[in-house]
């Protein structure tokens, strides 16, 4: 699970230093360290500070219950439940560059919705490597879920209009929709994207009740580029953090909240189908300062 996400921080508030400016330097730092951005991080300290003197807060352990409650207050206005479609099926669209976690994503979206009694149907609409369609279709088996899929090169709005035919004809539940890891300087893959979006309006008279980017926690900052890219083809309507797992850098997730402001849905754990939770505010902010894991270094 994840633990140590914000080691480094935890780390400058041990124990019982006086709140000085070398603390909240250090402080600062480690938040950097932590992937928060340089911008972030200065602010918040700056935050802190006014509000430990403000709050005749002391010392170090105070101090970090004033970060936990500003990291809170921050956090707490993008945690929205996953939508649900007016009709069946309900949709979800994956979108995300090469290597994230599409494809590990749905399986253990797709392992959820099963598991409580959904029917579910995935669409490899990544037709560009044959391997894709591969890899998805061992994870169907696995979680127990319908896939359809065509041969490779096939027109993605074709296997999707055909998946989302498919999943009517079977009362399907919920439709997820893998897509290529369309490079982000790409336009026709952008293009392509936004093609899929339409032909699920056309088909379903409404866009995807998700547009999920997904993000790999370990690529730090990198990922800002490619969600505003993602972004501005389409309109994503959430965020999926992946590999919060063995990352000492939980403070990506400040950063993504803050410059992008997208609702941050679901967070990957690990490489197994129940490798993911909701993403839930107070049991992160209780994990990004859980000291039993993760390294001091
Ligand atoms: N540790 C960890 N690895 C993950 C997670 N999600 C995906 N991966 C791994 O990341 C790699 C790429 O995943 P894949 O689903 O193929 O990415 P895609 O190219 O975006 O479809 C694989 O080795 C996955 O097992 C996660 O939450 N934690
Ligand atoms: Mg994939």
């Amino acid at each position: 699970m994840l633990k140590g996400l914000f080691s480094k921080v935890t780390h400058v508030l041990r124990g019982t230093r006086k709140i000085d400016d070398d603390l909240l330097d250090d402080l600062e730092e480690a938040l950097v360290q932590a992937d928060v951005s340089a911008k972030l991080a200065m602010r918040l300290v700056e935050e802190l500070k006014t509000r430990a003197e403000n709050t005749h807060v002391e010392d170090a352990a105070g101090l970090e219950n004033v970060l936990r409650q500003m990291i809170h207050n921050m956090l707490r206005p993008l945690e929205k439940p996953l939508n649900t479609g007016p009709t069946a099926p309900t949709v979800f669209l994956i979108a995300g560059v090469n290597g994230v976690g599409k494809t590990t994503s749905i399986a253990k979206i797709g392992h959820w919705y099963r598991s409580h009694g959904n029917d579910v149907v995935f669409i490899a609409a990544d037709t560009y490597r044959a391997a894709a369609a591969d890899q998805l279709d061992v994870w169907a088996r696995r979680v127990n879920c319908d896939i359809v899929r065509q041969q490779p090169g096939a027109d993605p709005g074709a296997v999707v209009h055909d998946g989302l035919q498919a999943a009517l004809s079977r009362n399907a539940n919920l439709v997820i929709i893998d897509t290529a890891g369309r490079l982000h300087t790409k336009v026709n893959l952008m293009e392509e994207l936004k093609k899929v979006v339409r032909v699920v309006e056309r088909v379903l008279g409404r866009p995807p009740d998700e547009s999920l980017l997904i993000l790999d926690a370990t690529t730090g900052q990198n990922g800002l580029n490619q969600a505003r890219v993602f972004h501005e083809a389409i309109d994503i309507t959430g965020l999926m953090i992946a590999k919060l797992d063995g990352t000492a850098k939980g403070g990506i997730v400040l950063t993504i909240a803050d410059q992008l402001g997208i609702p941050i849905k679901l967070i990957g754990l690990g490489e197994k189908p129940e490798s993911l939770a909701l993403f839930e505010t107070r049991r992160f902010v209780a994990d990004l300062f859980e000291r039993n894991g993760g390294d001091e270094a």
